[in-house]
């Protein structure tokens, strides 16, 4: 998950960038169709670029194999698992439950949206300081290494009585009554998401050693993100990127990623690319699972490439504990019940949040920084992580 919030968006005339009212400039993506050149705003520096690439085989997990108890799919998925998130933090899925005909209407309504004119998409536009709506290129907070994509994001809230359809009444009261059965479209998406979630939840616990219950739990009243993010072609991609390096500050991000291709992720010192596999999720440990797992799992450290010709689209769940409660490892994983000693503070999912969406951007250091952070800000946190 990159972070930042945008209330400017990024339009790229031929020679110069306009100036948004805010001093950032603007993108659209139906304005840079057969230009040449990409502002100097989305060059990256040359140490940052992507270069040709191996690719990773990441390992595949029959999630619905081990959801239904099958030994020997739970013995493997334990194992790759396992192995796969003390390395990288990476891992596919299949056997995931999710119908190909929700995956293709969520994709089909990111074509329907970023499709729209600038001026509808604006309707949306994320207003500062919140993580939910469309953003061009997150140009209102960062003047450089700006992202070659637009995103839409929105949360999904624990579904608690009377909020079933958080997602719909959100779709609803930025762009009006039309879009409700998109709305709808993505409640669903994000249910699935959320239910996947949790099964995969039950696999790191089972995987850890602390049983199937203990994170399920914890994620049961989870408020989670969803972010569309849609890569227009780029008639320089060379020199950009279209998500920037980062680990992902949410616990876990389940990703689908199109037929197009794009994605990397780091691991073994170099970036590896991973292709898209027919019927498989792509799943990531975020920095709030390193912090659960008391830093046995790693954050992935990943990014998103852009080509020259062919659109991409991606969507992005992201699962986050409720904002209020604490993240702190379960005992067993900590000294003295037998685990190591302890490696992060206590911190909530709000002040991760707000780290990263004030005070940071998100990069692959992330919850490194943060816990610096809290040490300096919060007297309370100078000693307490050793325990
Ligand atoms: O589009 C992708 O493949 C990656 C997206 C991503 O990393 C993000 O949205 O945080």
């Amino acid at each position: 998950m990159d972070s930042g919030t945008s209330s400017g968006l990024l339009v790229c005339p031929p020679v110069e960038p306009q100036r948004a009212g805010n001093g950032g400039v603007f993108f659209e993506s139906t304005l840079m169709q057969g230009k040449g050149r990409i502002p100097p705003q989305f060059v990256w520096p040359q140490s940052e670029r992507a270069q040709t690439l191996d690719e990773l085989v990441a390992p595949v997990v029959d999630l619905g194999g081990f959801l239904r108890g099958n030994e020997d799919a739970t013995r493997r998925a334990v194992e790759f698992v396992t192995a796969a998130c003390r390395a990288h933090g990476f891992f596919l899925v299949t056997n995931h439950g999710v119908d190909d005909d929700l995956v293709r209407d969520a994709l089909g309504c990111m074509g329907a949206f970023f499709g729209m004119p600038h001026d509808q998409k604006l309707r949306a536009r994320r207003q500062p300081g919140t993580v939910w709506g469309y953003t061009g290129a997150h140009a209102d907070r960062f003047a450089s290494k700006l992202p070659w994509k637009e995103t839409l994001s929105f949360g999904y809230r624990y579904s608690g009585a009377g909020t079933e359809h958080a997602v719909v009444a959100y779709f609803t009261s930025v762009l009006g009554k039309d879009f409700e059965q998109m709305g709808l479209v993505y409640q669903r998406y994000c249910e699935a998401m959320k239910e996947i979630s949790l099964g995969i939840m039950e696999l790191l616990g089972v995987s850890l050693g602390i049983g199937r219950g203990h994170y399920r739990e914890f994620f049961e009243d989870s408020n989670s993100i969803m972010r569309c993010n849609y890569y227009p072609p780029c008639p320089e991609p060379e020199l950009t990127l279209g998500t920037g390096p980062h680990c992902d500050p949410a616990a876990l991000t389940i990703l689908h990623q199109d037929d197009v291709g794009g994605l990397e992720v780091f691991t073994d010192g170099r970036w590896h690319c991973v292709s898209p596999v027919p019927g498989t999720l792509v799943v990531n440990i975020g920095d709030t699972f390193m912090a659960l797992s008391n830093g046995r799992y790693q954050s992935c450290l990943h990014r998103a490439v852009v080509n020259r010709h062919i659109e991409r689209r991606s969507l992005a769940f992201f699962l986050c504990p409720r904002e209020d409660k604490a993240v702190r490892p379960p005992a067993d994983l900590v000294l003295p019940g037998g685990g190591d000693i302890r490696k992060y503070p206590d911190f909530t999912w709000l002040q991760l949040l707000e780290f990263t969406q004030r005070n940071y951007r998100a990069d692959m250091r992330t919850l490194q920084s943060f816990t610096e952070w809290l040490h300096d800000h919060d007297p309370h946190h100078t000693h307490d992580h050793h325990n």
